[in-house]
């Protein structure tokens, strides 16, 4: 895609910081097509006949980052899918999350406009995450993997945002507070882009 042809904002911040929360808002009042990339993958890895589904159970389970072919090829498609039938808004949420990611997507699929990153303390995530896991059925919601999704989100995850912000193209959320003071700030947020 060239510049202008579709939008993209990543939604960045650490496992059970509440992207897919506040994606789910926005999708509600601004007509923005969310893509989790880790619900794409969860999709995949149950899709029968898929050829990754064991490889993507056991990224997801150790809370490392699936290869990045893998993902890509099921955002573009995805984002093509879409594309096609009119929509041109993105959310793409919990993507990129590992550098050779975020500069693939940059050169192949779309220029991002920016990154809405969540900060969000870990208790509050672990809280969070071990809460949901009682009924998600998610096979990284228990205390092992959550250890190794913030560690992966600290060393591998957190560069991103780091070269992402050195572009002056991260906007911040501080996520520590009930959904709906969350979601304000994300409008002011858009707001002040002009969204
Ligand atoms: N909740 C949310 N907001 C709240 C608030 N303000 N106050 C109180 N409670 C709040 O929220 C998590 C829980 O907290 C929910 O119960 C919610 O009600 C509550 P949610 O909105 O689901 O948070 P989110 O940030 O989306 O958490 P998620 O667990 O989805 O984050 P992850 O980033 O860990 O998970 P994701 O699905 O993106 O990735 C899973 C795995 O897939 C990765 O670990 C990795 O192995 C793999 N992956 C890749 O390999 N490559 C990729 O590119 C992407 C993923
Ligand atoms: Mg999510």
């Amino acid at each position: 895609f060239s510049d202008g042809q579709i939008s993209v904002i990543y939604v960045l911040g650490g496992p059970g910081a509440g992207k897919g929360t506040q994606c789910a808002n926005l999708v509600k009042d601004h007509g923005f097509i969310h893509l989790s990339a880790g619900d794409l993958l969860r999709a995949e890895q149950n899709r029968p006949g898929s050829k990754y589904g064991e490889l993507i159970a056991r990224y997801i389970k150790e809370g490392t980052i699936v290869p990045q072919e893998v993902t890509l090829a099921l955002l573009e498609q995805s984002i093509k899918h879409e594309y096609a039938k009119g929509f041109k808004k993105f959310l793409v949420d919990g993507f990129p999350r590992k550098m050779d990611q975020a500069i693939s997507f940059e050169e192949q699929i779309a220029r991002s406009s920016f990154t809405l990153f969540f900060e969000c303390p870990e208790q509050v995530m672990l809280k969070r995450l071990l809460e949901r896991g009682k009924t998600s059925g998610r096979a990284d919601d228990n205390i092992e993997s959550i250890k190794k999704r913030f560690r992966t989100f600290v060393e591998t995850s957190m560069p991103v945002v780091d070269y992402f912000e050195k572009q002056g193209k991260v906007v911040k959320v501080s996520c520590d507070k009930p959904v709906d003071e969350v979601y304000a700030q994300v409008k002011d947020a858009l707001k002040d882009k002009g969204i």
